[in-house]
């Protein structure tokens, strides 16, 4: 059996670990970018058609930032395939340096034009039920990405930082996480925007700082993003956007079919 792998190399990993991002090209073909995009078409369809709330967020602020609908893979078989896709996980597996990885939920991002907001400076982990770091989300263009319509940006090294309160996704002002921090450190913060093809992704740390800029094209965005966890995470009590899933207990290790491995070993 041939292991379909993406060739990731040594420097890129002490990249990931040295900056909390990395880029990688061509980790999808066109027709798997092609399966997603029909994929999120029909979810957004289905959203309109089943009045279906995909994220519990719908205030006007957020809204504007970006449609999110979460968790996906377990109602579209193109998702399905693409979050766990071992060739994927096994990115996810050797950036985190882990034994194994779960995935801890999908979510697809879609910044619309016109009237279109920023994602705001801030990071993942604060928002995450889980006691320990190290999860890491692979964040997939399905377009074309560029600063004009909403390409991510990193500020490389901030996952050294540790973990700042969370911040107000749908109205905080843009700087508001970088402001945190004294003016001759906020000086040293030198973001990265990453433009990238559609197939190519970035994969970061839940604690690097990070932020994309509003749309001002006409057209959609589309990004598709898989969250992996390190097997043997454990659970921390945490109100999360897609819920109390799995009803585990304080301290009990993320198992079972809500979170399934994508590579590697189980624990
Ligand atoms: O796509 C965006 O606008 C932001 C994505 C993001 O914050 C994330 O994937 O963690």
């Amino acid at each position: 059996m041939t292991v379909d792998r993406y060739p990731i190399t040594e420097a890129q990993i002490r990249f990931y670990r040295e900056n909390g991002y990395v880029r990688l090209d061509n980790v999808l073909s066109m027709q798997e970018v092609d399966a997603l995009r029909v994929a999120l078409d029909v979810a957004v369809q289905d959203r309109q058609k089943y009045a279906r709330n995909e994220g519990p967020r719908s205030d006007e602020g957020y809204a504007k930032v970006f449609l999110q609908m979460v968790n996906l893979w377990e109602r579209y078989p193109a998702v399905r395939a693409h979050v766990q896709n071992p060739r994927i996980g096994e990115i996810a597996r050797q950036l985190a340096g882990a034994r194994g990885v779960r995935l801890w939920h999908d979510h697809a991002l879609i910044k619309y034009p016109r009237d279109s907001k920023p994602t705001v400076w801030h990071q993942d982990w604060v928002y995450w039920p889980m006691k320990e770091t190290g999860a890491l989300s692979c964040w997939m263009a399905l377009d074309d990405v560029t600063v004009k319509n909403g390409c991510m940006s990193f500020i490389p090294g901030s996952h050294t930082l540790g973990p700042r309160d969370p911040i107000d996704l749908g109205n905080a002002d843009p700087d508001a996480l970088l402001r945190l921090f004294p003016p001759e450190e906020r000086s040293r913060f030198a973001p990265v925007a990453v433009e990238l093809k559609a197939g190519s992704c970035t994969f970061h740390d839940g604690l690097t700082f990070h932020y994309a800029g509003a749309n001002t094209t006409d057209a959609p965005r589309r990004a598709m993003v898989s969250i992996y966890m390190p097997a043997g995470t454990t659970y921390k009590k945490l109100e999360h956007l897609i819920g109390d899933r799995g009803g585990l207990a304080e301290g009990e290790e993320f198992h079972g079919p809500l979170f399934p491995v994508v590579a590697g070993a189980e624990r």
